[in-house]
């Protein structure tokens, strides 16, 4: 495999060490977006993008992290372990390696090089791959044991403490636990999880990436968090045993919420018709009902849009030009928002001809490039050599 020949030949370049490579994915969702903070649930699964990473142990106390992609060098002393401000992508190594320090782990120090197939911004999880990536490879290498489930909670601490992204837990537990040809409906409360199987006949997964840099995204998704927080808030001072927006009620809402703050009303109710939107259409994935499965995708985006406000005009603009083609059976826009990529239900023959016109459109009305990826759904996070 010619990425890990390349991460080999580099890190004996920098290390002249023999490395442990693992290799963490990025994730699709199909549906349940901005549920996982709110105690809600998830569909997403692991795809065939993914970072990679080669790790071996030093005998002082010094991380030596090499970025092969961005040819980027740093160096800390594990003394000093803290996140760094003025170059970003070390904070996602630094915040994992920090994870065994935390648990009262001994650390010494380590190499690591990184690469990564992920593409960064586009609504695929960049970072949580690499945190997983990171977390799995010193678990093996440090032989700590710790199960996959306190890894991927591990890899979620590492982006909130060193990334100051709030985020909920469905990326780091789509790379971690992925399984090829499943997607994982995973209950954001209990953590209690089922692979459904989605292998669709003549149907792929076509993502659509806007290429818009979604710079507004971790400050606004912060935001979004606050205000479901206060509505729960809100809706608790009413009703006894509310901790999160998985077991409010449009009723509640409408008595509690909405006469205190549209705004407020307008976000929890969005979260709230999400969680059960997901029911219902995990239910048709099951069924083998992808046309309603689809209708569900699109209402998602029309709440993401109008009511969570985390959408953009390109990401607007590339679901509703597919909204009415009868070759798409679903699309909405993924992840956290304010770019990235739209996740499409496409007839596999159709493919070829929508990205052509597509292209030609979208570079033309919003003068930015369409770029597009087949995802397959493929495993988590596994060791590739060692
Ligand atoms: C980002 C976050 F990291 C996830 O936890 C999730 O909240 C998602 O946005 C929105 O569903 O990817």
């Amino acid at each position: 495999m010619q990425i890990t020949e390349e991460l080999k030949k580099v890190f004996h370049e920098q290390f002249q060490a023999k490395p442990l490579i693992v290799r963490s994915p990025g994730r699709i969702n199909i549906i349940g977006e901005h549920t996982d903070y709110n105690e809600g649930l998830v569909l997403p699964a692991a795809i065939d993008k993914a970072a990679y990473i080669a790790a071996s142990l030093r005998d002082d106390d010094e991380i030596h992290l090499v970025a092969m992609d961005l040819n980027e060098k740093f160096s800390i002393n594990l003394k000093d372990l803290q996140p760094v401000g003025a170059v970003n992508w070390p904070n996602y190594l630094l915040g994992s390696a920090a994870q065994f320090l935390k648990r009262g782990t001994k650390l010494p120090g380590f190499n690591a090089v990184l690469t990564s197939t992920v593409p960064i911004g586009a609504g695929l999880s960049s970072s949580a791959a690499v945190e997983c990536a990171m977390i799995f490879a010193l678990n093996e290498i440090l032989q700590t044991n710790i199960d996959k489930i306190a890894m991927v909670k591990m890899a979620q601490q590492a982006e909130h403490e060193y990334a100051g992204v709030m985020c909920g837990i469905m990326d780091q537990f789509a790379s971690m636990m992925g399984k090829r040809d499943y997607v994982i409906k995973l209950d954001c409360r209990s953590l209690e999880y089922e692979y459904v199987p989605f292998k669709l006949d003549g149907i792929k997964v076509l993502l659509l990436n806007t290429n818009v840099n979604h710079s507004l995204a971790s400050s606004e998704y912060n935001t979004r968090r606050k205000e479901c927080k206060t509505a729960v808030e809100w809706v608790s001072e009413h009703v006894q045993g509310i901790n999160s927006l998985r077991n409010v009620t449009e009723e509640m809402l409408n008595s509690y919420v909405l006469p205190k703050d549209k705004l407020i009303d307008k976000r929890s109710r969005y979260v709230v018709q999400e969680i059960n939107r997901l029911e219902e259409g995990c239910t048709y994935l099951e069924n083998g009902n992808l046309v309603e499965l689809g209708k569900k995708m699109f209402a998602t985006h029309d709440g993401l849009s109008k009511m969570y406000q985390v959408s953009c005009k390109e990401l607007d603009w590339l679901v509703d030009k597919v909204r009415n083609n009868p070759d798409v059976i679903g699309a909405r826009m993924m992840g956290g928002g304010f770019g990235g990529c739209t996740i499409n239900l496409v007839k596999e023959n159709a493919i070829d001809e929508l990205v052509t016109t597509l292209k030609l459109d979208y570079e033309k009305e919003m003068e930015l490039p369409l770029t597009y990826y087949v995802a397959s759904i493929d495993n988590g996070t596994e060791i590739i050599t060692s």
